[in-house]
């Protein structure tokens, strides 16, 4: 703890909104903390995690049964955390431990990129010093050569990756006989976690401490005066008040809070597949596979699902929000400038993805598992999965810089699932003033004055993670499906 911080001054009570990732790892870690055991720990969801199967809610990001859980970054802070959450995950002895059944799944991440894709398009090259982008094959590279680092101080962890320098050794790799690729690596340290088991078995945890109340509806806007936000009003019209406020809403987050030019909603396609016994059989060895010159991945089948995905720039849906969401400072206008938030299977329970989309995910299934019976067989489920994204990718954990009263903790960025376990310290950690150095500037609030402030839908994620196009409407999209 460094000597310099401000001495921190416990709330009397704090309300977290959100059960996700972010909302339930930090009211566990809260109630853990000495400095917090007189503080009344409230965490409001949409969903009602005392009834059976409806924690997590169903249009929520961190659902079912997978994430992708690697130390693959190309940053080393985030590859070093993941390493931490990996050491939990790992813990399967048990049937109560956290990676054991089936909650965590250690079968191996393919990584792949084409070379062709290596060199950024022109365009993106000297935009005003921006720097340039990274590319699909760059970014496999930087995360190979920091997974190969982390893994040097451990020759069996660094036994377990192994280059793949051809569309030959790629397809060995894969065993499935698709995918090309010009380069890639198979890392035997990644696999896959059970999202929506292992939400609830935090969720268990956090039931079983007692001492965190746990409320469903759903937050409307938030409650303040003129420099403080005291709480969060229901749909109900019930008002929850605290001493302190924690947003964790993920891409429902800018609905509450004006983050415009800091995050965005992006929906991401996933796509479904049922297959028989024998199939299921034939792809039990595989790894994950992540292809980042498309962003395309599929995860080895559970219960004779095969689950199709795209880590890609995502979908936008510009939408005015009912309640203007909270402004940069007490003193600011209310913004009524559209603001990209989700739109879910609880707003229209017929939505699919669009045709764009699914092409895209086909495409990956013909190329990734080139079976003539796959060929063809129609997608059993669709669905939107929202992303808070921030340009950086980096998340946004920090006291707001003009409310009192108020923290934020969103900014996914769609990779945050696997810090699951230790995500929580973290957050408490900077809540407490501590936040790790490390994470200090990269997980800032960003936008200090109104003159920095861009229209809500101009973030672009730009970490080298994401493939497709980037700008797409949502409804636009859905519209020209129908047409078709
Ligand atoms: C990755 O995507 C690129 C671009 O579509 C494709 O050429 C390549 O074959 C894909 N690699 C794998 C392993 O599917
Ligand atoms: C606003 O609310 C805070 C917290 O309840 C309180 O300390 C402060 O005095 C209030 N300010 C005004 C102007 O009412
Ligand atoms: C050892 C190593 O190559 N580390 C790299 C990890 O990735 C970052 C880029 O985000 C590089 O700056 C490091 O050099």
């Amino acid at each position: 703890m460094p000597s310099f911080s401000k001495p921190f001054t416990p709330p009397s009570s704090v309300l977290i909104i959100g059960s996700g990732v972010f909302g339930l790892a930090t009211a566990l870690s809260l109630c853990r903390r000495d400095a917090f055991k007189d503080c009344s720990i409230t965490v409001i969801d949409r969903s009602d995690p005392s009834q059976p199967g409806a924690y997590p809610a169903p249009d929520a990001a961190s659902v079912d049964t997978n994430r992708i859980i690697r130390a693959d970054y190309a940053d080393p802070d985030y590859a070093a955390l993941c390493d931490e959450a990996q050491a939990e995950w790992r813990k399967q002895e048990k049937p109560t431990d956290l990676g054991a059944q089936g909650r965590y799944n250690e079968v191996g991440l393919l990584l792949v990129a084409d070379a062709l894709s290596s060199t950024p398009t022109g365009a993106q090259e000297c935009q005003d010093g921006h720097k340039p982008k990274l590319t699909g094959m760059d970014y496999v590279r930087e995360s190979w050569a920091n997974v190969t680092r982390l893994a040097s101080k451990d020759p069996t962890l660094a036994a377990r990756i192994k280059e793949l320098p051809n569309p030959t050794a790629i397809r060995d790799a894969l065993g499935t006989g698709g995918s090309s690729g010009d380069w890639g690596y198979l890392n035997l340290n990644s696999g896959w976690g059970n999202a929506g088991a292992s939400m609830q078995w935090h969720y268990e945890k956090a039931q079983q401490t007692g001492r965190i109340k746990f409320v469903a509806g759903t937050v409307v806007s938030l409650e303040h005066n003129d420099t403080t936000v005291t709480g969060a009003r229901l749909s109900d019209g019930t008002v929850l008040s605290a001493d302190l406020v924690v947003v964790a809403a993920g891409a429902w987050t800018g609905g509450l809070v004006d983050l415009s030019g800091q995050a965005a909603a992006t929906g991401q396609a996933v796509a479904y597949i049922d297959l028989t016994e024998e199939e299921q059989q034939k792809l039990s060895k595989m790894p994950v596979i992540l292809n980042l010159t498309t962003g395309l991945f599929i995860f080895p089948p559970v219960n004779c699902v095969l689950k199709v995905a795209r880590h890609a720039y995502g979908y936008l849906n510009p939408t005015i929000p009912v309640h203007p969401p909270l402004p940069l400072r007490p003193s600011s206008i209310p913004s009524s400038a559209p603001v990209s938030l989700p739109f879910t299977s609880a707003n229209d329970p017929n939505l699919e993805i669009p045709a764009e989309g699914a092409a895209d995910l086909r495409r990956a299934l013909r190329e990734m598992i080139p079976w003539p019976d796959l060929r063809d067989r129609p997608f059993t489920k669709t669905r939107i999965c929202w992303y808070s994204d921030t340009p950086t990718g980096d998340f946004i954990v920090d006291y707001h810089p003009y409310w009192k009263g108020l923290f934020v903790a969103t900014g996914d960025s769609g990779h945050a699932f696997k810090f699951l376990p230790v995500i929580g310290e973290k957050v408490a950690d900077c809540i407490m003033g501590q936040c790790p150095p490390q994470f200090k500037e990269k997980w800032a609030w960003k936008i200090k004055d109104e003159s920095q402030i861009m229209p809500a839908l101009s973030v672009v994620t730009e970490d080298g993670s994401r493939g497709g196009v980037a700008g797409l409407i949502l409804v636009e999209e859905l519209a020209k499906s129908t047409t078709a």
